[in-house]
């Protein structure tokens, strides 16, 4: 029969898309009453950062009201945004952490 693949001749490359897990950017927001150093402490502690790098990025969502802290998988942003809530709940802190697709 004609009109088979492997007879015609436009050689068209098969690029299968590949397929990447959506992301999630992790939000830290500001508030007027959690200390500056209970929020560097929380990027120190669920976030690995250095405590120069905590300082800088706590200073940003001080001056702009949020940040970005982090990208992650769902699941690992849920862990996240979940522990920052309770830790700051258990504090008595009103410390926000949010998580939306990238
Ligand atoms: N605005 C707070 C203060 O002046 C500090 C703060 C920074 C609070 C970042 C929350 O996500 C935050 N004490």
């Amino acid at each position: 029969k004609s009109g088979d693949d492997h007879e015609t001749s436009v050689a068209t490359k098969m690029r299968p898309k590949t397929q990447r897990p959506p992301l999630y950017k992790v939000l830290l927001l500001n508030d007027d009453y959690t200390p500056m150093e209970f929020v560097v402490h929380v990027l120190e502690r669920y976030f690995g950062m250095s405590h120069s790098q905590a300082f800088e990025i706590m200073l940003t969502v001080h001056k702009k009201g949020l940040a970005v802290v982090g990208v992650f998988s769902f699941e690992v942003a849920e862990t996240k945004v979940a522990q920052v809530m309770d830790f700051s709940r258990r504090h008595q802190h009103p410390l926000q952490c949010t998580m939306e697709k990238e």
